[in-house]
Order: C-alpha cells, then sequence, then structure tokens
C-alpha cells in the first residue's frame, strides 16, 4: 500500500524558491502538514500563503540558513515546538555561485557551495534525526544534481560537493538500516528556476543563455518526484533517480533549436 501524505509533517529547506517552493505546494496539496525554510522570511511567506490555499493541513515558516549551526539549532527547536515527529525531509537548500575554473576560482563562492550543498545538509540531518528515528517508513530525499555524477568545466566545486551529497546519502542509509527510515537522492539536470541567477551573480543574460533553444525541466518535474518517493509503500525505498530534460542527453551533450 501506497504511504498516504495526508497529516504526515514534512520540513523542506530552501523552500523560498525553485523546487523547494514547488514540492511544498505539492505536499501542501496531498494534505501534509508542511514546514519551510530559508533565508528570504517574505518569501517563504508567500509560499506559505499558497500553501495553506493548496490544502495543507497546516503550514509553518521561519527564517533558517543551512550554513550556520546555531541557525539550524535555533530552526529545529522551534519546529520540535510544532511536533514531535517529522515524516519527510527534504534537504534541498543549496546552489551553485560562480562558474570559474579551478584557476580563477573564489574562496566566497567555494565557501559559500561547501556550507549550503554539503554542511547544511549535514546539519540539518543531523538536528533533525532525532524526530524521525521511532518512525518506520519515513522519507530523507536529499537534492543532489547530475552535475554529482559528471563533472564539467567551471564545476569544480559544485560537482565536489553534489558528489559529495551522493556519498552522504549512501552513509547515511547504511547508518539508518534497520530503522525504517529510507534516504534517497533525488538529482535533476538543467532545470529553469532561480539557480543560474544565482550562480551567474543576477546576470540576466547569462542565465538566460543556459535554457537557451532547449525546453529544460521545471520546479513541477523535480516535485512530482520528490511526492512520488515519499509515497512509495514503507518497504521500498528509492535510492537514487537522475532526472533530466529530454534535450540534455549528457551534461556535455544537450540540443538546442536555433531561431
Ligand atoms: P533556486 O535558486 O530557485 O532555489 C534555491 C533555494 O535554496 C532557495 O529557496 C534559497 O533560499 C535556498 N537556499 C540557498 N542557500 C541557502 C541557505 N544557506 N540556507 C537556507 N536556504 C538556502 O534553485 P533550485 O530550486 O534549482 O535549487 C534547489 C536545489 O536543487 C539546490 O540544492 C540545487 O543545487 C539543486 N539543483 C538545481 C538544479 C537546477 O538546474 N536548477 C539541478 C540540479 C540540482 P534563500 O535564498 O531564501 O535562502
Ligand atoms: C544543476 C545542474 O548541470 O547546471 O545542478 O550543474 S548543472
Amino acid at each position: 500500500m501506497n504511504t498516504s501524505l495526508r497529516d504526515k509533517w514534512v520540513f523542506i529547506t530552501g523552500a523560498s524558491a525553485g523546487f523547494g517552493a514547488e514540492g511544498a505546494l505539492h505536499f501542501a496539496r496531498e494534505g501534509a502538514h508542511v514546514v519551510i525554510g530559508a533565508r528570504r522570511v517574505e518569501r517563504l511567506e508567500a509560499v506559505a500563503a499558497e500553501c495553506s490555499k493548496a490544502g495543507a493541513a497546516s503550514t509553518h515558516f521561519h527564517e533558517l540558513d543551512v550554513a550556520c549551526t546555531d541557525n539550524v539549532k535555533t530552526f529545529v527547536e522551534w519546529l520540535k515546538g510544532l511536533t514531535p515527529r517529522l515524516d519527510v525531509l527534504v534537504n534541498n537548500a543549496g546552489g551553485a555561485h560562480g562558474i570559474d575554473t579551478v584557476a580563477e576560482g573564489k574562496d566566497e563562492d567555494w565557501e559559500a557551495m561547501i556550507e549550503s550543498n554539503f554542511l547544511g545538509l549535514m546539519r540539518v540531518t543531523r538536528e533533525c534525526l532525532p524526530l524521525m528515528m521511532e518512525n518506520s517508513g519515513s522519507t530523507i530525499i536529499n537534492i543532489g544534481s547530475i552535475a554529482g555524477r559528471v563533472a564539467y568545466e567551471g564545476g569544480s566545486v559544485y560537482c565536489g560537493v553534489k558528489a559529495a551529497e551522493k556519498q552522504i546519502t549512501q552513509s547515511l542509509r547504511l547508518e539508518l538500516n534497520g530503522t525504517g527510515i529510507r534516504v534517497g537522492t533525488l538529482d535533476p539536470g538543467l532545470a529553469e528556476t532561480e539557480f543560474s541567477m544565482v550562480r551567474f551573480k543576477g546576470n540576466q543574460e547569462k542565465s538566460d543563455k543556459v535554457y537557451e533553444g532547449l525546453h529544460p525541466l521545471v520546479a513541477q518535474d523535480i516535485a512530482e518526484a520528490m511526492i512520488w518517493m515519499a509515497t512509495r509503500p514503507p518497504h521500498v525505498c528509492i535510492d537514487e533517480i537522475l532526472i533530466k530534460c529530454t534535450a540534455q542527453a549528457a551534461v556535455h551533450k544537450t540540443h538546442r533549436e536555433t531561431s
């Protein structure tokens, strides 16, 4: 029997935009209690309002910076005041900063990527695990990337942290074996969100170029996969999923229409 998400407690990091915001909406439509965090609280407020309208059992938001241990601890203390149990954790917060070669890379970009994608995932998971331990059939979904599977020029640190995400996912699955908690990685390819605007530091032209001439994934495609992973019967663990748009045959091979 599939797992119903009705009245289940779901926490999504990085839910002020992109996959996280769309994922929140999808879990809301399933009747879950939706808890969201990110740094831009006014964005969270808007996402939470949408979730309430969409049918969430309840909706809760709070400022969260996964790059800061104290901030994560404060968030999870607040979360514990809402619920003694968590059924689904989606470690989504993160992104790429810059596309410099190793030779030209900037410490601040490298550190931002390591802090959010890598250490952020670790911090949030560590603090949330006590809420999931007694909770067979619960699900941890880590958002990886095609970049964690295949490297590309200018991707060194981003590819590195997403490769690390895969190893963390595997370690965690081993460590949690026997608890009934399932752990999976959901790895998207090219998807049009705010990802490229963040990577290119607000340069719209460079960001648009990434998606030019092809039909990229959109946040809904990834949100649907989150729901699918979290609603499998409790004995089924979706270890990993790679989702690419049809035009992206591989990292280095995309078909683009020219006008
Ligand atoms: P967006 O830029 O649209 O969303 C990123 C989200 O992460 C925002 O809500 C942002 O919120 C949040 N975030 C970033 N840093 C932090 C932080 N330190 N603390 C808390 N929240 C943070 O991008 P996507 O939706 O595309 O990205 C979501 C995830 O998917 C990322 O991990 C990304 O690496 C991954 N991914 C993206 C792909 C793509 O092509 N779009 C493909 C493969 C993977 P705020 O700024 O308000 O804190
Ligand atoms: C985002 C996909 O290929 O731009 O993780 O790195 S890619």
